[in-house]
This record gives structure tokens, C-alpha cells and sequence, in this order.
């Protein structure tokens, strides 16, 4: 997979040298391209931001220079994009929709990603629209972390090239922990444990020593789904209640969510003694 990123701080991406995507870059499995903005601008000051129109506060990055990046970056050449990939373009913002794990899958099956970091209030809004239209461009996505505002894209550049070179054939030493993480099945993880067998006064789940494998199965489901319960409501409102079994039916009803007439779940209604 071709990675390229633009903005104002290509230092900011020194740690994708690191670590997993660091050795994926190295095995050759993911190539990372860092182009800063103001090799694209022609001015002594090399500006990328303007006042936005309407008024308001804050700046507006300005769209020639990231119009003029992206044709060099799309053009692709020597060094530049796959032969005969189109891009999929990916703008970091809080604007965006949600970056989830199917998300980073979907990425994770592309040859080509470029990301647009921009920096003060945003991009100017052509610049997106304008990358849209471009025969080279597969698609535009805007997307965010979550509900919070970061200074600019770079941190999240870090976050999304990071869940989606893990997926990356090769690039895991052992690809079966894919299968058993966090939001791959819509549940949070269970707890794990190594030795020692106490620690600090605590034992590790005796059921996790007794080497029954259907059990041990059956006892981090339900963890699972315990701790998806109590931390997040709204993965639980997205199952799909035909797609479990009758165990893990009794343990989200013993943790207060049942099936409701519109075959989703919903939190059991409080029993109030009269
Ligand atoms: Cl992707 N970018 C910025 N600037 N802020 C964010 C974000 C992205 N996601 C959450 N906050």
C-alpha cells in the first residue's frame, strides 16, 4: 500500500518510522510519503492560510497550494502513486464521519491512500470538492477521531495509518489476533492475564487455568459482553440480536438489555416496587 500525506509539519509523521508500521515500511509492505504544503506555495513568506470570508476568527487554508500538491502528489511518476491506482483521498477533521475499525478495514484493501492535514479553521471547502471530480481520485472522505478538536490532521494521520497497517497482510507476526480484539465482533475485549499466577494479592480467573477451552470460550464471551454493557450502551444498541447465541442472550438480559419488539436491543426498564 502508498501512503502520502500532506501538510505543514511532515516532521510530525517521524514516528510512523517506528514500531509495526515502522517494519512494515521497511518489508516494503506500506511506503509513507511526507510532502510539506509550502513546497507548493510562491511567495517569500511561503503562506498557506488566509481570513475566512464572512468574517470570524481564526484562519482558513488558503486552496492554491493544496490544489497545486495534490496534482503533483495524483500525477503519481517516479516515486509517486501505483501504476494505474486511483486514490482514495482522506481528510482528517472533526467535521467528518466517524473513523471506526470497518473503516480502517475497507483502507486496508485500497493500493493508495493521500491524506489532506489541514491546519487553523480548516481547508478551503473547494479544495475537497475540486479533488472530488478528479479522474485520479477514487473518492473523498472526510473523517474524525471522535468528539473532540485536535490543532490539525497530523495526529490523527498517525492514528488511522496505524490501524490500517496492522491489518495489512504480513505485517502482523500472527494475523489470529486480528480475529479476537476489540470491535472486530461489535464487543469490547475481555481482560487477559499472564503469570505469575498471583500478583499483589490477585488471582488470575481460576476457569483461565483449568484448560476447559469450551469454558474458557464461553467465560471471556461473557466478559465481553459484561464490559461492553457497562461501558458502552451504544455497542450493544447496534448488535444484532439473531446473530448470538442463547448464552450470550442470558448474559446481556443479566446485565439489563433484551431484544425489543423491533428486534433490537434495548435497556430493560427499571422494576419499580409499587
Ligand atoms: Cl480527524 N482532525 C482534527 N483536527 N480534529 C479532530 C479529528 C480530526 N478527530 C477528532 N478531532
Amino acid at each position: 500500500m502508498r501512503v502520502d500525506v500532506i501538510g505543514i509539519f511532515p516532521e510530525y509523521l517521524a514516528p510512523l518510522e517506528l514500531s509495526i508500521v515502522g517494519r512494515a515500511r521497511t518489508t516494503g509492505l506500506l511506503e509513507v510519503v511526507a510532502h510539506d504544503l509550502r513546497d507548493w506555495t510562491h511567495d517569500v513568506h511561503r503562506t498557506v492560510d488566509d481570513t475566512p470570508y464572512g468574517g470570524g476568527a481564526g484562519m482558513v487554508m488558503k486552496p492554491e497550494p493544496w490544489g497545486e500538491a495534490l496534482d503533483a502528489v495524483l500525477a503519481g511518476g517516479p516515486g509517486g502513486g501505483p501504476a494505474g491506482a486511483r486514490a482514495r483521498l482522506v481528510v482528517p477533521t472533526p467535521g467528518g464521519r466517524p473513523f471506526t475499525q470497518a473503516l480502517a478495514e475497507e483502507y486496508a484493501a485500497l493500493p493508495w491512500l493521500v491524506f489532506t492535514c489541514g491546519r487553523y479553521e480548516g481547508i478551503d471547502a473547494r479544495v475537497a470538492a475540486q479533488a472530488a471530480a478528479r479522474p485520479e481520485v477514487e473518492a473523498v472522505d472526510e473523517v474524525s477521531l471522535g468528539d473532540y478538536v485536535l490543532a490539525g490532521g497530523e495526529a490523527a494521520v498517525l492514528v488511522i495509518v496505524e490501524a490500517v497497517a496492522r491489518l495489512l497482510p504480513g505485517v502482523l507476526g500472527n494475523p489470529d489476533s486480528l480475529s479476537e480484539e476489540s470491535h472486530t465482533d461489535g464487543l469490547l475485549e475481555y481482560p487477559v492475564y499472564t503469570k505469575p499466577q498471583a500478583w499483589r494479592g490477585i488471582e488470575v480467573p481460576e476457569i483461565l487455568r483449568s484448560g476447559d477451552h469450551g469454558r474458557i470460550a464461553r467465560w471471556r464471551r461473557d466478559s465481553a459482553l459484561r464490559r461492553t454493557a457497562a461501558v458502552r450502551p451504544d455497542l450493544v444498541a447496534a448488535l444484532d440480536p439473531a446473530g448470538l447465541d442463547r448464552a450470550d442472550l442470558a448474559t446481556l438480559a443479566a446485565a439489563g438489555w433484551v431484544p425489543g419488539e423491533d428486534g433490537r436491543f434495548r435497556p430493560v426498564p427499571p422494576c419499580v416496587p409499587d
